[in-house]
């Protein structure tokens, strides 16, 4: 009879204690920031049935111990007692043995069914390249016909689209992560490693970071993906590859005006009046490359090599080390003229 009431008493310890467990980690707490590929669905799914299947196992284990804590603990007088001694329990051990077993297998090869689905090659990828170099992304999207990449600071992608990453390092070793990708890998020098990610149908903008301490800027070492409409990719797309020599009847500054505002990102830390930016990271240019720093040697050391020299009062390795990677050398050419004539 008392074993009976016990037995009771534990199984609705055990429901109740699962029921409010999986009601808080399933509705309660929000794990994860969105989620913005089919890649990333797929991981939190897998988290979720993680989640349900081990709550049971967790509540369980925690009733006997609670109860064991509270109905058969030592009492006064029991100091020196001993429990009656007792022998394996063959059945048992084997239950307790395959169960378990059975469980950590099936989950062991649902897990391997999501990684290897999320790995796996899709028809019509888009390659992009990642590389890493102390403390930015560059992102470069190869094009047919040898037109030469189009490069990018902040990456770039179609909405439904798929999209294979090769990583890599100029450097030491970073970590390409996009949280709301869920998607994380090592670029390590040397080598290229590579992921998949299959876009959702939402435009939207989330976070890049490098996940492994590379160096004093690493916290700094973060940029954008943006999703977008494919048609608007496209156009964006059209217009970062956009023009790498100056149009005919164009001057080259008026090209590198035009790159001085655009998603290079110049004009977000410089202030130049005529461009129409006011950034104020960096120094004025129109104002700071009048006098000595006017030669054209200055300028285009100072966007090629900006630690070469450091403009008083300002950071070194905040402007990026990248553009000699990302500038084709015309559009070098244009902006060191752009720059020439708004400070004369
Ligand atoms: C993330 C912010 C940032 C971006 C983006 C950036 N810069 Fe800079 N830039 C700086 C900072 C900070 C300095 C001052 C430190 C130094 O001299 O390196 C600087 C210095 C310079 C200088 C030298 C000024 C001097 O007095 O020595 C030039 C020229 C320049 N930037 C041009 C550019 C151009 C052109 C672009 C776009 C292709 C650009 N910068 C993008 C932050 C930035
Ligand atoms: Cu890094």
């Amino acid at each position: 009879m008392r074993d009976r009431r016990l037995i009771l008493q534990m199984l609705a310890f055990f429901l109740v204690g699962t029921g409010v467990l999986l009601f808080i980690v399933l509705d309660v707490v929000h794990w994860f920031p969105a989620a913005a590929t089919a890649q990333a669905r797929n991981v939190d799914r897998l988290y979720k049935v993680m989640l349900i299947v081990s709550v049971p196992i967790f509540v369980l284990v925690e009733t006997v111990v609670v109860f064991s804590v509270w109905k058969f603990r030592m009492r006064p007088g029991q100091e020196n007692m001993d429990g009656p001694p007792i022998h394996g329990n063959t059945r048992l051990e084997v239950v307790w043995t395959a169960l378990p077993a059975i469980l950590l297998l099936s989950l062991c090869t649902y897990a391997f069914t999501v990684l290897h689905s999320n790995e796996k090659k899709k028809a019509n990828e888009m390659i992009v390249d990642v590389t890493g170099q102390q403390f930015t992304w560059t992102f470069s999207y190869p094009r047919a016909n040898g037109q030469p990449p189009v490069k990018s600071l902040e990456l770039y992608l179609p909405s439904n689209a798929h999209i294979y990453f090769r990583i890599h390092s100029k450097d030491v070793i970073h970590s390409f992560w996009i949280p709301a990708f869920r998607l994380q890998e090592d670029a390590v020098p040397g080598i290229t490693t590579d992921y998949r990610a299959t876009t959702t149908n939402t435009a939207a903008t989330y976070p890049i970071v490098c996940a492994v301490l590379c160096g004093l800027g690493h916290s700094t070492m973060r940029s954008f993906v943006h999703v977008m409409p494919p048609g608007q990719f496209a156009a964006w797309e059209a217009k970062a590859g956009g023009p790498v020599t100056a149009a005919p009847g164009q001057a080259p500054a008026a090209l590198g005006k035009q790159m001085f505002t655009s998603s290079l990102g110049c004009g977000g830390c410089h202030t130049i009046a005529d461009a129409g930016t006011s950034g104020t990271v960096g120094p004025h240019l129109d104002q700071v490359l009048k006098g000595p720093k006017h030669s054209a040697a200055f300028i285009r050391q100072s966007i090629l090599q900006p630690n070469a020299f450091i403009e008083k009062g300002y950071p070194a390795n905040v402007m990026p080390q990248t553009f000699g990677a990302v500038l084709q050398p015309t559009q070098i050419d244009a902006l060191v003229a752009y720059l020439r004539q708004v400070s004369k």
